[in-house]
């Protein structure tokens, strides 16, 4: 209705004619406020706070536009007019101080993405649950709404994990800390172990049993692996949880990985390497086993390429995002990460945290670091599980890089930046925060991908040494051959280099359609000057789609206090892809008319500023 154009502008005495006659139109529908707006006459300006005051308002303040505009607080709170704050109305009105009294209709307008959760319809009895912000973000702990999972819209379809069985391997259902199958942590006095039993919560806490909060997929089953509980991982313990039960279960969180200390390149030993490779080859009746990965606690000292499990191509490698789209400090970042999710760890406010289930049958509101988000990416995973079996877990990493979102997320060092194809990455947060909505919806839809192949583009093995090289592979990516990658999923740079100082050696790589891939960035902490990578496996998810046949670029180079020197002994480079992948050309197409479009748009932002410099030009003449 008219009412809602009750707005301040440069016509004020206008509306102020106009609104005294809707005034009394609005009390049928409208809903009114103790807030008034009111106009005083020429030389008493300086008595409105005391007139305010008088009249029963909290103060006053004078508007920056209009004559003689004030805008009158209430001493109370209340969001509508009550009977007290009525008379008090009559009563100004009446004041010869005053010229015009213009009540202040109380109308929706809500912050871009907010959704409350009265109006989303979910009633849960969780006491938590209105603190898990990460679910459904209303602004909780000083967020930013809207920053969320997007649960409500999968739950809302009907989407909640039933049938879909995660593991959480970590500190506590089969035990391969003491090899038994009672795999329930063991408790300590320091609450050491309460990591597992954190994260299962955080995935398939029961809803409405009054109990905690509410997990991602709450009607999910979890099979804790108990295997972090011991003085020494070995790879057999490593191997033996990432391959227990894989026709059971359809997911495995991990929010473990080689030390995060900065200077450790580390990765899979040959047992694991074969478990994974089997995991997504036969788990889950050959549609593979989904394996979610932390995507480490190093933050900016660490690169998380630098960890052969979060870096590998057969894990999701997940980071995290605090509630108002920062980076949480711990983060690191690394070209491997495929999504977010989200965690804490910046805010002093306690209910930032990820609140979840805890050990002695208590709850917490504390959880954080890159070990809260993979189990998050677990229970969205789970939900599109749920909504399409089929999914193979290249399925289900194509369906994150498409329906993750920038939403609110920034990063005020890495720019958010469109690859080849139009697909909007970051190097911190990947394809952005993991919107299960869109994922179970696309999901529903979802036609298995097609085959992949691995096509090795070429391999340079001479030694090259300097202070900073740049080599460049041209491919055809295979094409005439059986293996031709057109439409590219992950793609490895297999370098081997030594440096002065490994921490600040820097690799940058560049796809032919422009799309630069940080490979490895600064470490500060790390003064290795003898190991060196040996075939290390870079890995790039920035590609995504991309045509991968024409010149990839390699940049080696450092970064630090004082020159370093180094030797590459080999760059080997790895396309994996499909041959077909129609949807991409779809994203392409998209992608070129918002393109067209953003032109036209800025073609008539030119115009209005033509037109805005003429009439100034005009004026000053005048
Ligand atoms: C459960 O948590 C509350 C609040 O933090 C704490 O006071 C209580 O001691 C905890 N209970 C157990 C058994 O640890
Ligand atoms: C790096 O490798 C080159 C080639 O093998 C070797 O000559 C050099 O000594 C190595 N540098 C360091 C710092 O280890
Ligand atoms: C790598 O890329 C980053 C970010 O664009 C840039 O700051 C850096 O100088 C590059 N380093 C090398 C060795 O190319
Ligand atoms: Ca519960
Ligand atoms: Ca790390």
């Amino acid at each position: 209705m008219m009412l809602g154009s009750l707005r301040y502008g440069t016509t004020v005495g206008l509306i102020l004619i106009n609104a005294m006659v809707l005034a009394t139109l609005a009390t049928e529908e409208g809903i009114f406020t103790n807030h008034l707006l009111v106009q005083l006459h020429e030389g008493v300006h300086d008595e409105a706070h005391q007139l305010a005051t008088e009249h029963g308002y909290h103060s006053a303040r004078k508007l920056p536009f209009g004559e003689g505009l004030f805008h009158f607080y209430p001493l109370d709170t209340a969001p509508r007019r009550t009977k007290r704050s009525l008379h008090n109305r009559q009563r100004l009105e009446k004041d010869r101080r005053v010229k015009n009294v213009l009540d202040q209709e109380g109308f929706g307008r809500q912050k871009r993405g907010y959704r409350s959760i009265n109006e989303i319809d979910i009633k849960m009895t969780d006491p938590l649950f209105s603190k898990q912000w990460y679910l459904i973000n209303t602004g909780q702990a000083d967020g930013t709404p809207g920053l969320d999972l997007n649960v409500a819209e999968a739950w809302d379809l009907g989407y909640t994990g039933t049938g879909i069985t995660i593991a959480i391997m970590d500190d506590g259902s089969y035990d391969f800390s003491s090899n038994d199958p009672y795999p329930y942590p063991r408790y300590t006095d320091d609450w050491f172990n309460s990591h597992g039993t954190r994260c299962a919560g955080e995935v398939s806490a029961a809803a409405n049993n009054n109990i905690c909060g509410v997990g991602v997929a709450y009607n999910s089953k979890v099979a804790g692996i108990r295997m972090l509980d011991q003085p020494f991982m070995t790879d057999i313990i490593e191997a033996s949880s990432i391959s227990h039960m894989p026709q059971i279960i359809d997911i495995y969180s991990a929010s473990w990985g080689p030390t995060d200390d900065g200077k450790t390149v580390d990765g899979p030993r040959e047992l694991t390497l074969q478990a994974m490779a089997d995991g997504v080859n036969k788990g889950r009746g050959g549609k593979g086993s989904i394996y979610v990965w932390a995507s480490g606690d190093g933050g900016s000292y660490d690169d998380c390429n630098c960890d052969g499990y979060a870096s590998s191509m057969w894990t999701i490698s997940i980071n995290s995002a605090i509630n108002d789209g920062r980076t949480a400090l711990y983060d690191e970042s690394c070209s491997s990460t495929l999504a977010s999710t989200f965690s804490n760890g910046r805010k002093r406010n306690p209910e930032a945290g990820v609140a979840t289930t805890d050990l002695y049958g208590n709850c917490t509101l504390r959880h954080s670091g890159t070990s809260a988000a993979a189990p998050e990416a677990a229970g969205v995973f789970a939900l599109a599980l749920e909504a399409n079996p089929d999914l193979t877990w290249r399925d289900m990493q194509h369906l994150s890089v498409l329906t993750s979102k920038r939403n609110q997320l920034h990063d005020d060092l890495h720019q958010w930046r469109r690859n080849g194809v139009g697909l909007e990455f970051n190097h911190l947060f990947g394809y952005g925060v993991l919107d299960a909505g869109g994922m179970v919806k696309m999901a529903k839809e979802w036609k298995t991908v097609p085959e992949r192949f691995h096509c090795v583009a070429g391999s340079l093995q001479e030694i090259q040494s300097g202070e900073r090289l740049i080599l460049t592979i041209s491919t055809d990516s295979c094409q005439g051959k059986d293996n031709f990658v057109r439409y590219l999923e992950h793609v490895q740079a297999v370098v081997t280099v030594n440096g002065s100082r490994r921490g600040d050696l820097i690799i940058n790589m560049t796809s032919p359609m422009g799309t630069k891939s940080i490979l490895l960035s600064r470490r500060p902490r790390d003064d290795d000057a003898k190991v060196g990578f040996d075939k290390w496996p870079f890995m790039t998810t920035h590609t995504w789609g991309e045509d991968p046949r024409g010149t990839w670029i390699l940049e080696v180079g450092f970064q630090g206090d004082k020159p370093q020197r180094g030797a590459l002994k080999e760059w080997t480079l790895m396309l994996h892809g499909t041959q077909s992948a129609p949807y991409i050309d779809q994203i392409v197409r998209d992608y070129q008319s918002k393109l067209a479009m953003s032109k036209k748009e800025e073609l008539e932002e030119e115009l209005d500023e033509a037109v805005e410099r003429s009439l100034k030009s005009l004026l000053s003449k005048n």
